[in-house]
């Protein structure tokens, strides 16, 4: 049987890395095969794609460059890795994906979502994630848990307008697909946060037995 797709979604420090492992943890208890990967990046090309959108650079980066990198990235990460991996019926869990782009791209840099729909479907085809996650807590206090982890890369030195709109599509999409997107309150205590995601894989889980 087929893997299910799991994304995990969010804007800066919302907590992704640290609930993957969560979820990753959760799987193996379940002993449900999977792999965990990341966009951009997920394969040797796609990861050197990653660093040259995420690298601070003094020449500015074009949004429609950055847009078509992601699918870059995107279409060889899915042809090398994620199909591969559902068709042998391993669970794949993304540390990021499309929605991202739509996130992003889309409303952070205001580029519109037709052409990203258009790139989406010429790369992916009807292929979308089964579950998606999306870690929510406000700009300030995401930038600030990010801040004490690392040094910002070219993303997180956006300015605060720029994440509003991004965390604003994320939720725009959860209002319109309430069965795919699952929106955690990631501002509580991590054990809380937890418990929300246990508590969405416990149903997404009795769902697929349903089914
Ligand atoms: N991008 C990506 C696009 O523009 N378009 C696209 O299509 C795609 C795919 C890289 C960038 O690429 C952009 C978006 C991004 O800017 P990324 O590597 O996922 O994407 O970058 P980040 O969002 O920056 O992800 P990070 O890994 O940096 O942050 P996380 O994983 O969300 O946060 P994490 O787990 O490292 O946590 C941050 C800190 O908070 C603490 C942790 O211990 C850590 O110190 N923390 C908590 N503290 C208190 N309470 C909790 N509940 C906590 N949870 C975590």
């Amino acid at each position: 049987m087929r893997g299910k797709f799991i994304t995990i979604e969010g804007t800066e420090g919302v907590g992704k890395t640290t609930n993957i492992e969560f979820i990753k943890q959760w799987l193996t208890n379940q002993s449900i095969p999977f792999v965990n990967t990341r966009e951009p990046g997920g394969t040797p090309l796609a990861e050197e794609i990653r660093q040259l959108l995420l690298a601070n650079r003094d020449e500015a980066v074009c949004s429609t460059a950055e847009l078509l990198m992601m699918f870059a990235g995107r279409a060889q990460h899915i042809e090398q890795l994620i199909e591969p991996q559902l068709a042998s019926g391993h669970w794949v869990l993304c540390d990021r994906f499309t929605d991202a782009t739509y996130a992003y791209q889309g409303a952070g840099r205001q580029m519109g979502n037709q052409l990203i729909s258009t790139l989406e479907t010429m790369v992916q085809g009807e292929m979308r994630p089964d579950l998606t996650l999306i870690l929510d807590i406000s700009v300030e206090q995401g930038l600030e848990r990010a801040g004490k982890r690392s040094e910002p890369d070219r993303f997180e030195l956006e300015q605060t307008d720029f994440f509003n709109r991004v965390r604003q599509a994320y939720l725009a999409m959860a209002n319109n697909q309430p069965q795919r997107y699952k929106v955690i309150d990631a501002s509580l205590p991590l054990a809380e946060v937890q418990q929300q995601i246990s508590d969405v894989l416990e149903q997404f889980m009795q769902q697929q037995k349903k089914a």
